[in-house]
């Protein structure tokens, strides 16, 4: 008996050494969490002083409920800016997840599935490099201030020097 106890607890013990413990872990307090981002767009980000490729940019959200969550007035709040626009009234289905383009477009769910929303910058506005804070990004509930500070968060995402088209888990 006191064998087979022992033995199931290594079995356990070795099962959690065996499952790799993810280095991030996305999270959220709320109906909403930030899932990926991708800061840095494919290519390069100015041509002869004009911004390119702003929709390569881009952080990807996640309705965590079991109902439609519509994005009006969340906040998304780079933490080393403050010019951050809330997002647009878009209703995400119960689930689902939605790219969040930094360019323009029309917000929309495509052919495969994937639901779109853009915020309108002119200019990039995901830092490619995010050394210098920790997290580079939150995502706060609708009525709180970009104001650089946590007040509101309900989901955040870290990243540091992004590499060219790469996409980062949060
Ligand atoms: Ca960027
Ligand atoms: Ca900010
Ligand atoms: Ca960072």
């Amino acid at each position: 008996m006191r064998k087979t106890l022992r033995t199931a607890v290594a079995t356990v013990m070795l099962a959690a050494i065996l499952v790799p413990a993810p280095v991030h872990a996305a999270s959220t307090t709320g109906a909403l969490m930030i899932t990926h981002v991708r800061p840095n767009a494919s290519g390069a980000d100015t041509v002869n002083g004009k911004s390119r490729n702003l929709n390569g940019e881009y952080f990807i959200v996640k309705n965590v409920t079991n109902k439609t969550v519509n994005l009006s007035g969340y906040v998304p709040d780079i933490t080393t800016n403050t010019y951050g626009r809330k997002l647009p009234s878009y209703k995400l289905p119960a689930g689902a997840s939605v790219y969040v383009h930094t360019g323009s477009g029309t917000n929309h769910k495509d052919a495969n599935g994937k639901h779109h929303v853009y915020r309108g910058y002119a200019r990039h506005v995901l830092p490619n490099d995010g050394t210098k804070k920790n997290p580079d990004l939150r995502l706060k509930k609708p009525g709180s201030a970009d104001n650089n500070s946590a007040t509101g968060t309900i989901s955040s995402c870290n990243w540091s020097k992004a590499a060219d088209a790469k996409t980062y888990t949060c």
